[in-house]
């Protein structure tokens, strides 16, 4: 019996592997034992026969891939590399990749090649959280724990369906609700995770600013601030509590969508209830202002103390599986190492550390600029960017222009493998090892299950092959994964509210390791005078708007089975059942005003491009919107590209379209 942890999602389930099938540990201490239905067929993705096996290559995208040999490919990577400015090479990464994966390849592109162009897919996903936190806490820190649901009395999920995209968290979470523990849920959509909340609240999309600011209004108006905690950790509260005297509070309701009673019924929970946590996920971050969102949440937590405290805080849940180890150890283009700055200071001290002289001075490129940039090499690692990015037509045409692609995918059928130069095999989940954090800072380890497939290779392996390539042999001669999370750990040292260094490969394969909990005993923030900082956030109606030619706003999200694209998913299965690939839900009474019937063909057009789609009529959307879930890989031809101005994270929840009935199918 071999004890892993899924590769799925930001939850981290323990689970154990006897020979032929897997079940759950019920030792873990995440899941108890539970899996969802991904969770348990994690070993049918490896056996499929859509796995990319062996490298491909090709000198333009009109032709067919040939195979090639790694030691081909990679001499023309590592040759394209070397005659390009190092600010023309980027590297573009995934909060699927394991930590060793992800320390390597910042390891090779900051320390080595000298660029900062090296991001990823969690630019889409936590970035606006990330910059929240550390503009409110100094620090890229989750303050609560899955577990503190137990010791709570109300639970907020906002732009969250826990239902769909963390499922053995939801189970959790039904069963505090039996021990007392009461739901809100906020969603413009009556998702199945609004099937167990006490209340409801349809919100309209985009205006979470404007619902947060009401609670703070009514916290300063009743007097309801902790003011002890806000003497001792907090700052700007009289700037705050100024700027509330002007708010325009019955504006910000109608722009809600929500009527007073509704707020009322939320506000009595809300004071009634000591202990409080809010979670959220991609309806705040996915925003033209998801900064914005997070901290009008984190302003509610701060002035009531309600942090630090257990069964209390914002809880911003993860959705990949190691988007937070990513952060640590510094794999986006905003940071540099173990989530150090650009600074003077910091430039020194993993210049010693990695003893190189190399290191960008700056920032680089985010995900979401690398394709407007005129890069010449682009690595795209464990994640598909033509996929996921938004306004695709247009990421379509760019990517087009970048003379070398090069893909690194365990799978053959991404949509960026049509427009990229070179594929090469990586070994996916279980046919390797290494470490992940999950949503609440928890270090898990996967074990290798199974040989790896004979010419694929561990993605830390490819970026080592193309540093020794380049003539970094010395600083790139790791034998095992294990060798570099030690490395790691080494380095985590030059900033030592990382604790990794605490714990080791061989402790990881008993029981997970949980970093950062001395901070949560002392309360620390980490601004320039350790305390946390509010901030005056208000909505500027910056996204997308409808008008008459494009009257829906359009969502898109998780549903239960899939993951994503559907490389790892959308096999075929047996005993599981399906929401089907590719539906778009309309509220029955504009299906009616538009003239669609249930099961209809349906095109789904933006001011970008169309998609086609059957429809799914419903009680449960908001009137004026419309959801399609991500497994329709074609949604991004309609979202628009309009980005928050802090995270350049992607404001995919808010573009306008409209629906035309190709075909009743009754
Ligand atoms: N089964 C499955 N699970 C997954 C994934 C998967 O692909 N499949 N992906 C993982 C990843 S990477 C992520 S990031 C997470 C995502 O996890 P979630 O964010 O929980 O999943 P989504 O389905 O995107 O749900 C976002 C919700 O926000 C709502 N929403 C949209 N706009 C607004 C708004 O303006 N305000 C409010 N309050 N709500 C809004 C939508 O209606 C939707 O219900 O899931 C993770 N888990
Ligand atoms: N419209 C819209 N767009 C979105 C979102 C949305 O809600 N709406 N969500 C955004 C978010 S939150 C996210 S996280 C992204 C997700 O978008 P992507 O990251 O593009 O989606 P995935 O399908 O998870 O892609 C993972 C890729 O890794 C490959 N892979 C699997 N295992 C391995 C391995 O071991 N090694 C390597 N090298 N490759 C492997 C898979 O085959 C797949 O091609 O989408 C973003 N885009
Ligand atoms: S909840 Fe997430 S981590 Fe747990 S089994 Fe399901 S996909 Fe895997
Ligand atoms: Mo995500």
């Amino acid at each position: 019996m071999i004890k892993s942890v899924c590769g799925y999602c930001g939850v981290g389930c323990g689970l154990e592997f006897d020979t032929e099938k897997l079940i759950g540990d019920v030792a873990y201490p995440i899941n108890e034992g539970k899996l969802c239905s991904k969770g348990v067929s994690e070993l049918i993705s490896i056996q499929t026969s859509t796995r990319l096996l062996r490298p491909k290559i090709r000198n333009d995208i009109s032709e067919p891939y040939e195979i090639s040999t790694w030691e081909d490919t990679i001499n023309v990577i590592s040759d394209k590399i070397k005659n390009t400015h190092k600010d023309k090479v980027a590297f573009y990464l995934s909060g699927q990749l394991l930590t060793e994966d992800y320390y390597l390849a910042n390891k090779l592109a900051k320390g080595f090649i000298g660029t900062s162009n090296v991001d990823t897919n969690s630019r889409t996903c936590m970035s606006s959280a990330i910059v929240a936190y550390k503009k409110a806490f100094g620090i890229d820190y989750v303050p609560v724990r899955m577990d503190d649901i137990f010791d709570s009395n109300l639970l907020i999920l906002v732009g969250a369906n826990t239902a769909e995209a963390h499922v053995v968290f939801h189970n959790r979470i039904k069963k505090a609700k039996k021990n007392g523990l009461k739901i809100v849920v906020i969603d413009p959509r009556f998702t199945d995770t609004a099937k167990i909340a006490d209340l409801y609240l349809p919100i309209k999309t985009g205006t979470d600013i404007d619902f947060f600011n009401l609670i703070t209004k009514r916290i300063l108006d009743e007097g309801l601030e902790d003011m002890d905690f806000i003497d001792k950790y907090v700052n700007n509260y009289q700037l705050l509590k100024n700027k509330f005297k002007r708010v325009a509070v019955t504006k910000m309701l109608k722009r809600t969508g929500l009527s007073k009673e509704q707020f009322e019924e939320f506000w009595l929970l809300f004071k009634n209830n000591p202990n409080i946590i809010s979670a959220w996920t991609m309806g705040l971050n996915q925003s033209s202002q998801g900064v914005d969102k997070n901290l009008a949440l984190i302003n509610i937590h701060l002035l009531t103390g309600k942090i630090f405290k257990e069964g209390n805080g914002p809880l911003s849940l993860t959705g990949q599986p190691n988007a937070m180890g990513g952060r640590e150890v510094g794999a986006l283009s905003t940071m540099l190492a173990v989530h150090m700055d650009f600074d003077k200071e910091s430039i020194e001290k993993v210049s010693n550390f990695w003893d190189t002289t190399n290191l960008p001075k700056e920032e680089g490129l985010t995900a979401t600029q690398m394709l407007d940039a005129d890069i010449d090499v682009l690595i795209i690692c464990h994640t598909d960017p033509v996929y996921h990015l938004p306004n695709r037509n247009k990421v379509e045409k760019l990517i087009q222009k970048v003379p070398l692609v090069v893909e690194i995918n365990a799978y053959e059928s991404s949509e960026t493998s049509k427009f990229s130069h070179i594929q090469l095999p990586a070994a996916p989940w279980g046919e390797k090892e290494g470490t992940q954090t999950n949503l609440d800072r928890t270090i898990t380890k996967q074990e290798q299950l199974s040989r790896t497939s004979i010419d694929c290779k561990k993605d830390w392996e490819v970026f080592q092959l193309i540093a020794q390539n380049l003539g970094y042999r010395k600083q790139f001669n790791f034998k095992n994964s294990q060798a570099i999370f030690e490395e790691y750990q080494e380095m985590t040292k030059l900033n030592p509210h990382l604790n990794m260094y605490e714990t080791s490969y061989a402790k990881l394969r008993v029981e997970p390791f949980i970093w950062g909990e001395e901070i949560y005993k002392n309360k620390q923030f980490f601004t320039p005078n350790k305390k946390a900082n509010l901030h005056f956030v208000q909505n500027k109606l910056l996204s997308e708007k409808t008008n008459l030619k494009y009257p829906f706003i359009l969502l898109t999200g998780r549903t239960r089975d899939q993951w994503h694209s559907g490389t790892k998913t959308n096999l075929p299965r047996t005993l599981l059942t399906f929401k089907p690939l590719n539906f778009c839900e309309i509220n029955k009474k504009d299906a009616k005003e538009f003239g669609i019937l249930h099961n209809d063909k349906i095109k789904v057009i933006s001011a970008r491009g169309e998609l086609t789609s059957i429809a799914l009529l419903t009680d449960n959307i908001k009137e004026k919107t419309i959801f399609i879930p991500v497994s329709n890989r074609d949604m991004n031809y309609l979202t628009n590209d309009t980005l928050d101005k802090e995270s350049l994270q992607p404001d995919y929840n808010h573009s306008a379209v409209r629906i035309e009935r190709i075909l009743s199918l009754i």
